[in-house]
């Protein structure tokens, strides 16, 4: 198995957080040719996009895929739910996040250069995002992880989105972005304080710093 991307993204980063709880010992492999848009990347990937893993010759994009995937296939402690709506909740949170949280975070970042802010955007984004969080809220369960006492697949997919988040609200001076939603204060307190995901977090937190000195 090979799993082709960068830890600055996040989508990258739940692919690795998800192998790392399933201690398979899946490593990064930088994208051939150095980019995600080289010839030799999009031969295996045409999407241009990161993470993509390959396996026995075929290949997977889209790291909710992934991660589905590397669950099923590895041994170790399953990171998806037994039971069906256990399952469904699991993808719902992992979608919630996609479909509405992360298109915010995406438009944060467009403005993240207060010189050149659309502040209107901006405040827009910050507004829909808290509507985001409030929804995500009520979907989440009683914790402190996602699915119960263990972190999960839908930890695996919502961690790296939230660790990014934190660090593009503060470059909104929002410097506590899930204040008022106490379920996932409590699920983000129970994230960083396990071990893999801790680790993982300081790792990615500097991968993205550097990502953002490049971009500056
Ligand atoms: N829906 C995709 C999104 C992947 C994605 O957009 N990755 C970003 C990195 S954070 C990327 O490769 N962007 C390059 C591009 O869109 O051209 C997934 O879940 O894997």
């Amino acid at each position: 198995m090979r799993l082709y991307g960068f830890l600055a993204s996040p989508y990258v980063a739940r692919t690795l957080l998800t192998s790392r709880w399933k201690g398979c010992g899946l490593e990064l492999t930088p994208p051939p040719g150095g980019s995600i848009k080289s010839a030799e990347y999009l031969a295996i990937n045409p999407l241009g996009k990161m993470p993509a893993l390959e396996d026995g010759g075929l290949c997977l994009a889209e790291s909710t895929v992934i991660c589905e995937y590397i669950d099923e296939a590895q041994s170790g402690r399953k990171l998806m739910p037994d039971s069906a709506m256990g399952r469904a909740h699991a993808r719902l949170l992992a979608r919630l996040v996609d479909t509405y949280v992360v298109p915010n975070i995406g438009v944060l970042f467009r403005n993240a250069n207060p010189a050149k802010r659309n502040a209107a955007e901006a405040d827009g984004a910050l507004a829909a995002m808290r509507t985001a969080l409030g929804h995500l809220e009520h979907f989440m369960g009683e914790g402190p992880f996602a699915g119960g006492a263990h972190p999960g697949f839908a930890d695996a997919v919502m961690a790296p989105t939230f660790w990014v988040l934190h660090r593009i609200a503060a470059m909104f001076d929002v410097h506590a972005p899930l204040a008022g939603f106490a379920r996932l204060e409590r699920w983000m307190k129970a994230v960083d304080a396990d071990p893999v995901a801790g680790t993982l977090r300081k790792d990615y937190e500097q991968a993205l710093q550097a990502f953002l000195a490049s971009r500056a």
